[in-house]
């Protein structure tokens, strides 16, 4: 038996609807359409264009060139969500993660619950947009009656039905971790209406069926995937028989392990590692690095098309390496506006050499995220008491050579480049296994294993020059505080 699958997958950068033919060893995907996601900015506030974002969902759907799907699933970057009224209308327009109106309320929220309190209910690395801090900045709340993160927002809108996904639901801040539960103890102390947090559901269970006005596919069903992105993606890691690490690499780099368990180790708090839920109740041990954002903002900054990003990596690649190194995660770096000139100032505070052209200031970011990605990996297994003999690197910084190579330079070990949609093929496997197509995560990822084109990245130079790089950016990052 083989079946036509939908995978609906909004990045922060970009969405895309793909559709897959899947059977018994048989995973062949089609890309139907690709769109832009935009942030806008009104009344200072920055927003998501959620509208635009499901007129390019149905637009998607209706460029499916079959007569029948047998399930559609959708997910999305995590922690964003849309407020219905009582009567389901949306209230006000999402505001995007990167937007800074949580800044004045994170210490509020702390007063409530410390710190420490939060790491052992929710395992959740502190990131200042998580969203309960911007639940402490929403003005809307009291007309509000249901939180839906975005991906349930957009099942809502297709099916009626209303639920909120336990993988995104797990980087709230708002759900206990160890019990797999929304936290009563966090929505009571930070006097939020407990009425507006929908059931959970887990990646697998029926989210509904497609309704008639979507205009396509009507009656579909829609299944409930690991709908966070991050989810999606490492469960379609290549991963079979060894001991691995992983890099989920896009907008964010995401590296770190999987566990059985959520590890709430005080060691972990402060290294700012996060326990995210995943699915058959995996934990994603990992730490947010900034990722290819720094890439794509320069780019827009430049007025660089995407396209032109191959040869400037190619001249990147002739400069020698590790000349300047920034702290990708400095908050500097999170507001969208001029990322060149960000680097520029950081290389001069520091005291390194400031890079000038554009292959420099994308080799530096280069350099960087290779760096980040070694101090993560490090501590992800220093933290886990794990091994890896291999690291993975899914998602669309697997097609950058430059950065694949480097990170196995820098960390030392094989870097195994692919799958590029992982998050969409992970989306898939999920639907796939419910629809009795595969049996389990392990033999989902062995189909990806054979059917996805990987490429490996053996290191070449040596990790020394990496390990003391690793300890300038360590002091860069003290100098620049
Ligand atoms: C990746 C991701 C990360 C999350 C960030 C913000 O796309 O989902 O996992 O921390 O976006 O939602």
């Amino acid at each position: 038996m083989t079946a036509t699958i939908a995978a609906i997958d909004l990045g922060a950068s970009s969405g895309r609807v793909i559709t897959a033919r899947v059977g018994e060893e048989r995973l062949e995907i089609t890309d139907i359409y690709r769109f832009p996601n935009r942030s806008v900015r009104l009344s200072g506030t920055l927003h998501w264009d959620i509208l635009g974002l499901y007129h390019d969902v149905l637009e998607g759907l209706h460029r499916i060139d079959a007569r029948h799907l047998d399930s559609v699933g959708i997910d999305s970057w995590a922690v964003d969500y849309g407020l219905l009224d009582r009567e389901g209308r949306l209230i006000g327009n999402p505001v995007h993660y990167r937007d800074d109106r949580t800044t004045a309320v994170i210490d509020r929220v702390h007063d409530r619950v410390g710190s420490r309190r939060l790491y052992e209910i929710n395992g959740l690395q502190f990131l200042p947009f998580n969203t309960l801090y911007q639940l402490a900045a929403e003005p809307f709340l009291g007309q509000a009656g249901t939180l839906l993160l975005i991906p349930d927002l957009i099942s809502y809108w297709l099916t009626g039905q209303r639920g909120a996904e336990q993988t995104n639901a797990s980087t709230t801040g708002l759900y206990d971790v160890c019990r797999g539960t929304w936290s009563d103890e966090i929505i009571d102390a930070l006097s939020l209406p407990p009425g507006i947090f929908p059931g959970l559901r887990s990646p697998g269970e029926p989210a509904g069926r497609i309704l008639p006005a979507a205009g396509a596919f009507p009656g579909t069903p829609v299944t409930t995937v690991a709908s966070h992105d991050t989810a999606s993606a490492i469960a379609a890691i290549p991963a079979v028989d060894r001991n691995v690490a992983y890099i989920s690499c896009g907008t964010w780099s995401l590296a770190g392990v999987e566990s059985s368990a959520p590890i709430l180790t005080e060691e972990g708090r402060a290294a700012n590692f996060t326990n995210e839920t995943g699915v058959d109740g995996t934990i994603r041990y990992l730490r947010n690095i900034m990722g290819l954002w720094l890439l794509s903002e320069s780019l827009r900054t430049w007025g660089v098309a995407p396209v032109e990003l191959g040869s400037l990596l190619d001249r990147a690649a002739e400069i020698p390496a590790l000349r300047s190194v920034i702290d990708p995660n400095d908050p500097v770096f999170m507001p969208p506006g001029d990322i060149p000139a960000r680097v520029a100032h950081y290389c001069a505070v520091t005291g390194q050499p400031v890079p000038e052209t554009k292959p420099e200031v994308v080799r530096c970011v280069i350099d960087s995220l290779a760096l980040g990605h070694r101090i993560a990996i490090e501590q992800a297994l220093t933290l886990s008491g794990q091994r890896a003999d291999v690291v993975h690197i899914v998602g669309g910084g697997a097609q950058n050579a430059l950065l694949c190579q480097l990170t196995a330079d820098a960390i030392g070990l094989p870097v195994i480049a692919g799958p590029v949609e992982a998050t969409a093929l992970g989306n898939i496997g999920i639907q796939a296994r419910s629809l009795g197509l595969i049996s389990s995560l392990t033999s989902l990822r062995s189909l990806i294993a054979e059917t996805q084109p990987l490429r490996t990245y053996e290191p070449i130079e040596s990790s020394a020059g990496w390990a003391n790089a690793a300890n300038r950016l360590r002091a860069s990052t003290s100098a620049s505080a």
